[in-house]
């Protein structure tokens, strides 16, 4: 809105394809608007309770820009991992896939199990920790929503 930063934003985009990702009401459409106001896109405003987005944006489109071209996304709510079992959530990191296998238990969740080829791997530094810790936090996502499917 104060167009403080925008500039860092243009020079990022140039000849390339881009597309402006986040959340429902974060500015991506505003920003795009003050990059080149002739795209005169819809912005919406937050909802006063809940800090959040109206899905102003609807539909995902490409401009011409700056040689290059951007696309405006509509913001999401929320992102999740939308498969419906722990094992097929580990098949979804191709780097714990060579591991797996050295597991003692099976099924195995590769968080607390003794013996698991996944944790192995992890000690060793052939797993990024990042990645781990992504498996862990959407595992407890997958657990939570299992678990309330059987309360
Ligand atoms: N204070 C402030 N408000 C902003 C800024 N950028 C955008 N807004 C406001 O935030 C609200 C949402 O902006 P949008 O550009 O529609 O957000 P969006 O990310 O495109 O949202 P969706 O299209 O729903 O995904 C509008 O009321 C904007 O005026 C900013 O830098 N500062
Ligand atoms: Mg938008
Ligand atoms: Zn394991």
């Amino acid at each position: 809105m104060t167009g403080d930063g925008v500039d860092k934003v243009e020079d990022l985009l140039g000849g390339g394809i881009y597309a402006f990702v986040g959340r429902s009401g974060v500015g991506k459409s505003s920003l795009l608007n003050r990059i080149e106001p002739d795209l005169n896109l819809k912005v919406g405003r937050v909802m006063e309770k809940t800090g959040r987005g109206r899905h102003t944006t609807t539909y995902s489109q490409l401009f011409p820009l700056r040689g290059g071209y951007v696309a405006d996304t509509p913001g999401m709510q929320t992102f999740g991992y939308p498969g419906t079992s722990t094992e097929e959530l580990a098949d979804c990191f191709p780097e714990l896939r060579d591991y797996r296998a050295a597991c003692r238990f099976r099924p195995c969740t590769h968080s607390h199990e003794p013996g698991c080829g996944v944790k192995e791997a992890l000690e060793k530094g052939v797993i990024a920790p990042s990645r781990y810790q992504s498996y862990l936090s959407m595992l407890a996502e997958v657990q939570a929503r299992e678990k309330s499917r059987y309360d």
